[in-house]
């Protein structure tokens, strides 16, 4: 299960030798083919891996130690450079053998359109798939510059697959007017700017469901997370974000797989975005690995 070729020695702290005992797998998606502005989000989940040899193995948010979680860190699928559609192939087909398998998958990004393999195998196991979403960006456009596969996208072909109503998108900032005149007309649930106080207020609607979760870096303020490709300022804090993270793993749903993407070093001059990346990983293993 682990990428050899591809694989640099690098891990999450604390992961486990054996992948096939694991409750949840760690894998990469450094893919960064298809960004609108900054590249270098392939970068991203091997900086993490790093910064997360800095980091406590106790939450004292949550009591508990990273011990208590079997987890597996597989490395980086070995994506084709420049061939979105052959990654988003690769990708999809990785995390159906994980779901056969019953593994929890967390993935790291990468540019945002991983994420939409990754909810096309979800979806394939879930059919009551719900997914929260938090970002700056909407992601809601059919294309960026006549280019379907773009990292502004994923969330729109999400809608259109699982149905807007089952799509809730959280701390947005960014986009066309054409994207939030969809995500008022469309049905699915958008708040803007803010990310814990409209989650309280929507988990409970949720309730008892399969649900993913997906994390664009970008949705923190770049006071916070400056090493991202495209920075909006305006954001939450990483404070907001971590008791998010927790308010997702209290809540009365089924956290099925998560993903935390954007993540760009080369813009992170004193590694505080991979730092608090590595932090946001740890909170999400502990809270949402059941
Ligand atoms: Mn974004």
């Amino acid at each position: 299960m682990r990428f050899d070729e591809a694989y640099s020695g690098k891990v999450f702290i604390m992961s486990r030798e054996d992948g096939d005992a694991a409750d949840a797998v760690i894998y990469g998606m450094p893919m960064d083919w298809t960004v609108s502005f900054r590249p270098g989000s392939r970068f991203g989940p091997n900086r993490i891996r790093e910064a997360s040899i800095g980091l406590e193995e106790y939450s004292p948010y949550l009591d508990k130690h990273l011990e208590e979680v079997n987890y597996f860190d597989a490395g980086d699928i070995p994506l084709p450079f420049g061939n979105p559609q052959r990654s988003i192939d690769m990708i999809e087909e990785y995390i159906g053998k994980l779901l056969e398998k019953g593994k929890f998958p967390l993935g790291l990004g990468g540019e945002h359109l991983v994420t939409w393999p990754v909810l096309k195998a979800m979806y394939q196991k879930y059919s009551d798939l719900a997914v929260i979403h938090i970002d700056a960006h909407a992601d809601l456009r059919e294309e960026y510059e006549g280019e379907p596969l773009s990292h502004s996208t994923p969330i729109r072909k999400t809608c259109e697959m699982i149905g807007p109503e089952n799509v809730y998108s959280f701390g947005i900032r960014s986009g066309m007017r054409e994207e939030f005149q969809y995500a008022r007309e469309s049905g699915m649930y958008m708040a803007k700017y803010d990310v814990a106080e409209p989650l309280k207020e929507m988990l409970p609607r949720l309730k008892g469901r399969p649900v993913y979760v997906t994390i664009d870096i970008d949705v923190l303020d770049p006071a916070f997370a400056p090493g991202t490709g495209t920075a909006e300022a305006g954001g939450i804090s990483s404070k907001e974000l971590v008791k998010a993270i927790h308010m997702i793993a209290d809540a009365d749903i089924r956290v099925v797989g998560g993903d935390l993407v954007e993540v760009a070093p080369a813009y992170d001059p004193t590694e505080q975005t991979a730092i608090a990346a590595s932090k946001f990983v740890r909170e999400m293993l502990l809270g949402w690995v059941k």
